[in-house]
C-alpha cells in the first residue's frame, strides 16, 4: 500500500497532458502501475471515501447547508481523469434559490473540454457512479429542464470553480439531500441532440466522478 500511496498522481489524472509523451521504455512497468492504480486509487480505499457526507447544521434557523465529496468513479474506464473536489449547497430558506458551489480539481491541466454535471437520482455508489440513475426529475420533464441540470463546465488549469444558483431545493418532499452529483467526461447537448438520450441525458458521456449529496 504505501507504495501506492507515494505516487497517487502519476495515472489517474493524465492531468500533465505535456507530460504524456513518456518514453517508451517506461510503458510496460507503467502499464502494470496504471492497472493497479485505477484499483486503488480511483477506488474507494475501503469505502472510506464514500462514508457518510456531512450535512453542515443550520446556519439560521431557517437555513439549510449541504455538501458533496466528489470522488472518481470506482468503475472509471480507464484513460479517463480522476476528479476530486466538493459541491457546497446553500439555502437560506425553502422558497429560496438554492446556491451551489463547484470545487472541483484532477481534470487535464491543459484541456478546455466542457464537462457536464447534474444531479442524478440515487445517492448509491455501490457500483460506482454508474449505480447513481438517471437525471433526477421528480417532476417528469425533459433534460435540460431536470432540477440539477447545472449545465457545462470548461476547467481552468484542471479545475473547475464555479458557482450559480440552481432551480434544486435542500426543502421538502423535492430535497436533493440523498441524492448525487456526477460530473461526466463529455459536453451536455442541453437537448439539442436529436435523439431520445439528448432530452433524457443530454449524451454527456462517461461518469468520471460523482458524490452523495
Ligand atoms: C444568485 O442570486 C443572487 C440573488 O438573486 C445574486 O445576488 C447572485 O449574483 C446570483 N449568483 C450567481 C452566481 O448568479
Ligand atoms: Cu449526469
Ligand atoms: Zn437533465
Amino acid at each position: 500500500m504505501s507504495i501506492f500511496r507515494l505516487l497517487p498522481k502519476l495515472d489517474c489524472t493524465q492531468s500533465k497532458n505535456g507530460k504524456e509523451e513518456m518514453k517508451s521504455f517506461y510503458i510496460l512497468p507503467l502499464l502494470a502501475f496504471l492497472l493497479s492504480c485505477h484499483v486503488h486509487f480511483c477506488g474507494s480505499r475501503s469505502g472510506l471515501a464514500y462514508a457518510s457526507n456531512p450535512v453542515s447544521p443550520p446556519v439560521k434557523s431557517n437555513s439549510l447547508q449541504a455538501v458533496c465529496r466528489m470522488r472518481p468513479n470506482t468503475q472509471l474506464s480507464p484513460g479517463l481523469p480522476c476528479v476530486y473536489g466538493h459541491v457546497f449547497f446553500k439555502q437560506s430558506g425553502p422558497k429560496e434559490k438554492l446556491s451551489v458551489t463547484f470545487k472541483l480539481y484532477g481534470l487535464p491541466v491543459y484541456s478546455q473540454q466542457p464537462r457536464a454535471m447534474h444531479i442524478h437520482e440515487y445517492g448509491d455508489l455501490s457500483k460506482g457512479c454508474g449505480s447513481t440513475g438517471g437525471h433526477y426529475n421528480p417532476l417528469s420533464v425533459n433534460h435540460p429542464q431536470h432540477p440539477g441540470d447545472f449545465g457545462n463546465f470548461v476547467p481552468v488549469n484542471g479545475k473547475i470553480r464555479q458557482s450559480l444558483n440552481s432551480s434544486a431545493t435542500l426543502f421538502g418532499r423535492l430535497s436533493i439531500i440523498g441524492r448525487s452529483v456526477v460530473i461526466h467526461a463529455g459536453e451536455d447537448d442541453l437537448g439539442r441532440g436529436g435523439n431520445v438520450e439528448s432530452l433524457l441525458n443530454g449524451n454527456a458521456g462517461r461518469r468520471l466522478a460523482c458524490c452523495v449529496i
